[in-house]
């Protein structure tokens, strides 16, 4: 008895000690010029391989040619919290990735770390950003449609880019698997959004079989709405334009490279472009993987990701009621 009272002090002793370490709290997006972390390159990145935003923010620093030390950061998706370890939350307390350092200051938020880095980097920058205040506001509304603000659960149907997670469930139910739980306990105990652990808990506990029904809303809704992101794509792809706001390039594609990624790595593609849906999006995407931005930044998948992507595939293939789950109901 004694013992494990014993046990119990010494777990919340420990417990209090390293919350304490860990804090997280809001960080203001865009540049912070009040905080200075170590740096050794005019350009990091904190990224990860998998992170929609990250993708993002890798696309836009290849397409302007700007040379970056980047960091991988693990996620609970790609093996563990490395984002709520003490190193991580000094750089961002706010515990997400990306984050972008120039010269020793953080720029928070993909959308924001777009346009700064595009502000910074002379002639090719600016065509990125739209080179007549017309453009530079067309190309800022992608943007802004292609962000995740806010709750990453919430705002499907203002922004594609919120659409984004919830489409995303089904893969993240195949990766959890290959994640030990004790894995899993370190977001519960330490996370600073606690959903966020909850819903990988609750992923891992039902398996990718027996989605829980209000997970199973979110991703029916995040479907329907990013339907509708792809319509308005469409219609603006319908002018004869190579790219979204004319024959020049900018972060409105870049933004919309990341999500069309996204849609074909867990895959979603027959759903939206099967049966000759949305063909000048689908011919589009085929354009943007010819970009060399595509290969150095997106083409690349990790272990845990190809198994998993593999076993929802063949789940699918064995369970018509989950592929009508998922993309039909
Ligand atoms: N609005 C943020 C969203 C960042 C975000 O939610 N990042 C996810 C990966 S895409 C993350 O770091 N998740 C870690 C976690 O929730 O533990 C941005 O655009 O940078």
């Amino acid at each position: 008895m004694y013992v494990l009272i014993g046990i119990l002090i010494a777990l919340t002793g420990w417990y209090v000690f390293e919350k304490r370490k860990r804090p997280t709290h809001p960080v203001a997006p865009g540049l912070n010029l009040d905080i200075s972390l170590p740096h050794d390159q005019e350009w990091e990145i904190y990224q990860n391989q998998i992170s929609l935003c990250s993708k993002k923010l890798r696309v836009c620093m290849e397409e302007l040619g700007l040379s970056y030390q980047s960091h991988h950061v693990e996620l609970i998706e790609t093996g563990r919290y490395e984002n709520l370890g003490r190193d991580f939350l000094k750089i961002n307390p706010s515990f997400t990735v990306p984050v972008l350092v120039h010269n020793g200051h953080p720029v928070y938020e993909s959308h924001e770390q777009i346009v700064y880095a595009a502000e910074h980097s002379g002639p090719r920058g600016k065509e990125l950003l739209g080179r007549t205040p017309e453009l530079r506001n067309e190309v800022s509304q992608w943007v802004d449609n292609g962000a995740l603000k806010g709750d990453p659960i919430k705002g499907s149907h203002e922004r594609a880019g919120n659409a984004a997670p919830g489409l995303t469930m089904p893969i993240f139910a195949s990766m959890v698997a290959y994640i030990p739980w004790w894995r899993i306990a370190e977001g519960l105990l330490f996370h600073g959004d606690r959903k966020r652990p909850l819903l990988f808990s609750a992923l891992k506990m039902r398996g990718l079989h027996r989605i829980a029904p209000p997970l199973q809303k979110i991703i029916q809704r995040s479907r329907r709405d990013m339907d509708l992101h792809l319509d308005k794509l469409e219609e603006a792809l319908s002018h004869g334009r190579d790219w979204l706001t004319g024959d020049t390039f900018t972060l409105a594609d870049v933004s919309w490279m990341a999500l069309l990624e996204r849609i074909d790595e867990v895959d979603w593609s027959n759903t939206f472009f099967g049966e000759g849906r949305h063909p000048l999006v689908k011919a589009y995407w085929e354009r943007l993987k010819l970009r060399p931005s595509y290969k150095t930044a997106l083409s690349h998948r990790g272990a845990i990701h190809t198994r998993a992507l593999e076993d929802l595939r063949k789940a699918k293939e064995i369970a018509p009621e989950l592929r009508e789950s998922l993309e039909v109901s």
